[in-house]
């Protein structure tokens, strides 16, 4: 089994106000170029395929492009896909049962009765059967009303009822909470994946969109994933054992958790400053016989616009960058000393996609400033003015100009009377 893992495309999304749908189709061609090249026997999309539950229109159509092209190709590459926590889980899951017969399988919604299972695909090579397991993004309240269900269900059919009522009371006074949360949904998981029949003999992919942590080890996070305040959706690995591969999705960077085979592949973009030395890419796997590690190899993606921090001095920022035009969405950093005249502006001359400019002053000086400055008020309006111009300009009046601005105070004098 020879699989591509994407994950959190979040099409639509903006970052500081600018539309990212141009860069996101741009990488999506990227991307749809390469499995057009190595022809995996799937595509794995493991959750956040939009940045927002009801996606803006143009966004729904970088998204349908994108399927549509790959669904051309021939012979045909299925693509499976599964709601991440920013999407729909009944609005991606719109179609499915169609799209299926174009082999675009879609999992949004969690199993609500008793007779719902995880959606699986089942691909065959010369090592045999692989499952694919789709589990669309959980929270405890998606799946308590089956937890309850099934749990009275066993009930029944042991005749235990009674003693299990005794034991709950205890684990309810447990129960309370941030620790009741933090243990749903690691249950929630739990629950659904141990109510399927997994085959361990033959190989097992699952696809998920949550917070995994490692035996207490958490991933690493940027700032453009939504978790929750306190750790509450973490949900312990060790409910992937029976899984050769785990392709996750919800973290931006790219890193495994606990095992090499329990990865994130991370975003198809940066999505905030925090990820701007990240690199990102497309995740390749080749699962060969069964009880085999997978072969996991990284295919970097080359964004149209790079998201990058520029530090430095005005003068010197403008000088490197003065011979072309930058596209790149900056964060720029500016060290002067002294007040500037409307950096932001001589800096839009030069780059296009600004997302923020931020001074960083050396603390010290600037305390002296403002000390000087407390004792400086009520002095003379000439020596306001002097000192006013040397923090614009960064050097003192020239003679010519002193005169001038006595000649302009003579006259306000003047008509002051
Ligand atoms: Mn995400």
């Amino acid at each position: 089994m020879h699989f591509f893992h994407l994950s959190d495309l979040h099409i639509g999304k903006q970052l500081y106000g600018y539309s990212l749908l141009e860069d996101q189709e741009w990488i999506l061609t990227e991307i749809y170029e390469l499995i057009r090249e190595k022809r995996p026997d799937g595509v794995l999309i493991a959750g956040d395929v939009y940045d927002k539950s009801v996606p803006a229109a143009e966004a729904v159509t970088v998204f349908d492009r994108f399927l549509t092209k790959v669904s051309q190709l021939e012979p045909k590459i299925p693509v499976l896909i599964i709601s991440g926590n920013h999407d729909s889980p009944e609005r991606l899951a719109f179609g499915a049962k169609i799209l299926s017969r174009q082999q675009i399988y879609v999992a949004g919604t969690c199993p609500q009765i008793p007779e719902d299972h995880l959606k699986k695909v089942t691909f065959q090579d010369e090592w045999g059967e692989t499952e694919v397991w789709m589990l669309p993004f959980v929270k405890p309240g998606y799946v308590r009303k089956l937890m309850e269900e099934s749990k009275k269900e066993t009930d029944r059919e042991d005749g235990a009822g009674e003693q299990r009522d005794r034991d709950g009371e205890t684990e309810i006074k447990v129960k309370n909470g941030w620790e009741e949360i933090r243990r749903d949904y690691n249950e929630a998981v739990k629950f659904l994946l141990e109510r399927e029949q997994v085959d361990t003999e033959k190989r097992n992919i699952l696809i998920s969109h949550q917070f995994y942590t490692a035996g207490g080890e958490t991933p690493k996070t940027s700032d453009s994933e939504t978790i929750s305040v306190g750790g509450l959706d973490q949900v312990d690995i060790s409910c992937l054992a029976p899984f050769s591969y785990v392709a996750l999705g919800h973290i931006h960077r790219p890193q495994s958790m606990g095992r090499e085979s329990i990865r994130y592949c991370g975003s198809m973009l940066k999505y905030s400053l925090s990820e701007w030395e990240q690199e990102k890419s497309v995740t390749e796997v080749i699962l060969k016989a069964p009880g085999q590690e997978p072969v996991i190899q990284l295919h970097p993606l080359h964004p149209l616009r790079e998201i990058c921090v520029i530090r430095g001095r005005l003068e010197e920022i403008l000088e490197a960058n003065k011979d072309s035009i930058c596209e790149d969405y900056v964060s720029i950093v500016l060290t002067d000393e002294e007040e500037l005249y409307q950096p932001k502006e001589q800096l839009e001359r030069i780059f296009t996609h600004i997302l923020e400019v931020r001074t960083e002053r050396n603390r010290k000086l600037v305390q002296e400033w403002e000390d000087g400055q407390a004792e400086d008020t009520q002095t003379d309006p000439k020596l306001v003015f002097e000192q006013f111009f040397s923090q614009i300009q960064g050097r003192k009046l020239q003679e010519e100009e002193a005169a001038v601005l006595e000649e302009v105070f003579a006259k306000i004098r003047e008509e002051e009377g």
